[in-house]
């Protein structure tokens, strides 16, 4: 069987800023809601993270030994605009990062947003507010004058479809349904509008959204289980990457939100806006797939991964059928390939995989990461990536999570899940040392063969 990825298919790995670079208040960065909120105990702040900031050099170089053709990382608004004004050092930082993977032939990906508003955006009533539109479209302004004919693909926002669901696990916001579908109605009119600004510059990429996408299987063969699935997909899903690709709100998804009394409030002039910025391909975050059932009443788990109800609407409830990781997300390969399937047949654009992967306990001994879970939950995913393509969908390259270990969202660095070990524990920062783990050599394999080792 020959290997199905064309030759200049991008593997890559991904990172955030908030979560890897550390330096949180050092050459004038400016505080996000991520260096402020309150962790759960027993992890650990973003303050130093895996001190990225500081040995971004030593990082590249490893990447470049791991073979990375791609590099996803996001840009962190308040280290490039602290106060609304920018910053030198912040674009000095990004500057040399971004030169420094040009020079080793690895493209910058680039996120301009991951979940770290500056504080000073959010005191002034963050997203809820409409001034916010216009404060991100002049620091996308700022990234695009400085760095739009180095970076070749570009994403607004991610994963703002768990911002609006799950904000208050990832420490983004806390509000009701009203409010937050509002402030998530102004997001996606600042990213209409950046999109558009984008288009109108001489820049050489392109950009799109990030959401975290994730079919909806329903738990039965019962008529009023495919109508949730139908209901769950439209709100989590098709809400998001409707408007970026139509300039319009998914049916559903509006018919949902009017029921429930969350519908945002839409001027005419947002309809323009949404109307004039349509994406050019379509980035997306996979970890696993959700199942539904119409609604009942249960007490339930959530955080971006597991689910929510909405009364009279759905339900998520556990597929029996998949294995779980140890921190409880189920592992579903063929729901990737059914999921890029599903995306790619809605909307006909080019998909990058900007994250995927395993968050793991893993132990250092002897220098050594022996991560075989990790090896196998990607391998199985490549698999049917490759499967994916062969059923005809356009894949740009696949952005796993994560380069190097990095703090998760919600729990701490002992949930890790990197292709490279740092060396720090919730309480302790220890050395910070690199160590390749058993995956890096694995991967490394696999960009080197364009693909699988075929058996
Ligand atoms: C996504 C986020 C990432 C990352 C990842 C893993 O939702 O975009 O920032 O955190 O999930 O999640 P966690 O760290 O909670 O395991």
């Amino acid at each position: 069987m020959t290997n199905k990825f064309p030759k200049d298919f991008l593997w890559g790995a991904s990172t955030s800023a908030y979560q890897v670079e550390g330096a949180w208040n050092e050459d004038n960065k400016g505080p996000s809601v991520q260096d402020v909120k309150e962790i759960p105990a027993g992890t650990t702040d973003f303050k130093v993270a895996t001190d990225h900031y500081h040995r971004y050099e030593e990082d590249v170089k490893l990447f470049k030994e791991l073979g990375l053709k791609a590099y996803r990382f996001s840009i962190s608004w308040s280290r490039v605009m602290p106060d609304g004004v920018v910053n030198p050092e912040g674009i000095q930082f990004y500057k040399n990062l971004i030169q420094l993977l040009l020079d080793n032939q690895i493209q910058p990906v680039v996120t301009v947003f991951h979940f770290d508003l500056p504080v000073y955006i959010a005191e002034q009533g963050g997203w809820e507010k409409r001034e916010t539109i216009q404060a991100f479209a002049d620091y996308c302004q700022v990234l695009f004058e400085h760095f739009g004919q180095k970076v070749p693909l570009w994403q607004t926002i991610n994963e703002q479809n768990v911002m609006a669901l799950a904000g208050s696990i990832i420490g983004t916001s806390n509000k009701t349904m009203k409010e937050k579908f509002q402030e998530n109605h102004h997001m996606l009119v600042a990213q209409a509008l950046v999109t558009k600004q984008f288009h109108e510059g001489n820049y050489i990429g392109k950009i799109g959204p990030a959401p975290n996408i994730a079919s909806v299987y329903a738990a039965s063969d019962k008529p009023d289980d495919q109508i949730a699935a139908l209901y769950m997909s439209a709100l989590r899903n098709w809400l998001f990457l409707d408007v970026a690709v139509f300039g319009k709100y998914n049916h559903n998804a509006w018919h949902l939100l009017e029921k429930i009394g969350a519908a945002p409030q839409v001027t005419e002039e947002d309809r323009q806006t949404l109307a004039a910025g349509s994406c050019d391909y379509i980035a997306f975050n996979y970890y696993n797939t959700m199942t539904v059932s119409s609604y009942f009443e249960k007490d339930q788990r959530i955080d971006q991964q597991s689910g929510f109800g909405i009364p009279g609407f759905f339900q998520t409830v556990e597929n029996k059928h998949l294995p779980m990781t140890e921190f409880g997300w189920p592992i579903d390969p063929e729901g990737f390939r059914f999921t890029l399937n599903e995306i790619y047949s809605r909307y006909r654009l080019p998909l990058l995989v900007t994250e995927n992967g395993i968050g793991a306990k893993d132990q250092l001994i002897d220098g050594k990461v022996h991560d075989q879970y990790r090896i196998d939950y990607l391998e199985q995913h490549i698999q049917q990536m490759e499967r994916a393509i062969e059923d005809g969908v356009e894949v740009l390259g696949y952005c796993p999570w994560s380069a190097i270990d990095l703090i998760s969202t919600h729990e701490g660095i002992a949930k890790r899940y990197g292709f490279i070990y740092v060396n720090r524990t919730d309480d302790e920062l220890l050395d910070l040392a690199r160590y390749k783990k058993d995956s890096f050599y694995w991967y490394q394999n696999v960009i080197e063969k364009n693909g699988l080792d075929k058996r």
